[in-house]
């Protein structure tokens, strides 16, 4: 595809679409929100996967513009579920080099500056912990301009980065989500199975929630249940889904 000259139509036109996929939480065994993953609805190529786009976007003003999106339409589905009643959080991942530009605090306060607090709390900004590792002095700045807007943050992909414990304790990240290589192999690899130990311990001395991501068997979630893991979320329970979707299946979910 050739990406940066469709992206404006994209936009306009109203092509890229996020999907929902459920986070369960094993304390309670309730759906307690979803993160948001975007889609490009192609004319031509059909439904493309971020993997096919998003890397073209990068240092480009349209990370920016798509982030925006991606932040707008998130605060209108939380807005929507308020009004249903669903206290719902929904995570977004924004690209590595709008969150680390100049534009990012000005986004922000500008996205959350007329949402009430109960939306604020229900947002949470995925940052890859590669991203938190780039310029700590802009990353520390700019995680502050989240939180001091109310946002929540979960440190994503976490393992795949290699932070320091000091660093990691200074981040002010709510939660942890383990990347899915690791889980992925949690029942056949025995090193697999020790990096999610640890990146547990880890984070619960720090009192960090856990979220392990790419959950797909029984087994997996047993392992993760017994370690102590607060979230899952995976084809265990559900793809990532349109928003209709999403709901329905959530409403019937046990
Ligand atoms: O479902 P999946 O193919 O959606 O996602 C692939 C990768 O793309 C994931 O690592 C995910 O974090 C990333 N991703 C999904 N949606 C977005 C988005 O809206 N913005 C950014 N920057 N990354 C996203
Ligand atoms: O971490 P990212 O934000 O990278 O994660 C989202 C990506 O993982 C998306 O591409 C999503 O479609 C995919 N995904 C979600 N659940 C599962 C799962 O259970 N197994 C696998 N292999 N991929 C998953
Ligand atoms: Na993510
Ligand atoms: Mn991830």
């Amino acid at each position: 595809v050739r990406v940066l000259e469709q992206v404006d139509e994209a936009l306009a036109k109203k092509q890229f679409e996020l999907y929902y996929q459920p986070k369960i939480n094993y304390r309670t065994g309730s759906v307690e929100g979803f993160e948001a993953l975007i889609r490009w609805n192609h004319p031509e190529e059909g439904l493309l996967s971020p993997a096919r786009f998003l890397e073209h976007l990068e240092f480009t003003e349209y990370a920016r513009q798509v982030g925006l999106f991606v932040m707008e339409s998130a605060v209108g589905v939380i807005c929507e579920f308020m009004n249903l009643g669903l206290p719902y959080t929904v995570s977004i991942n924004l690209s590595p080099s709008h969150f680390l530009s100049e534009h990012f605090p000005d986004d922000i306060t500008g996205t959350m500056n007329e949402c009430p607090h109960e939306v604020r709390d229900r947002l949470i900004i995925e940052i890859l912990e590669t991203t938190a590792l780039d310029d700590t002095t802009t990353v520390m700045k700019n995680l502050s301009v989240c939180r001091n807007a109310g946002l929540g943050i979960s440190l994503d992909d976490f393992g795949t980065g290699y932070s320091s414990l000091n660093y990691f304790r200074t981040l002010p990240a709510q939660e942890v989500k383990i990347d899915r290589t690791f889980v992925g192999d949690l029942i056949g690899n025995q090193d697999n199975s020790m990096i999610v130990e640890a990146i547990l311990r880890l984070s619960q001395s720090f009192q960090r929630r856990t979220v392990a991501e790419g959950v797909e068997t029984a087994e997996q979630e047993e392992r993760l249940l017994s370690l102590g893991c607060d979230v899952g979320q995976g084809y265990r329970y559900s793809p990532p889904l349109p928003l209709a979707e999403a709901l329905e299946w959530a409403n019937t979910f046990t």
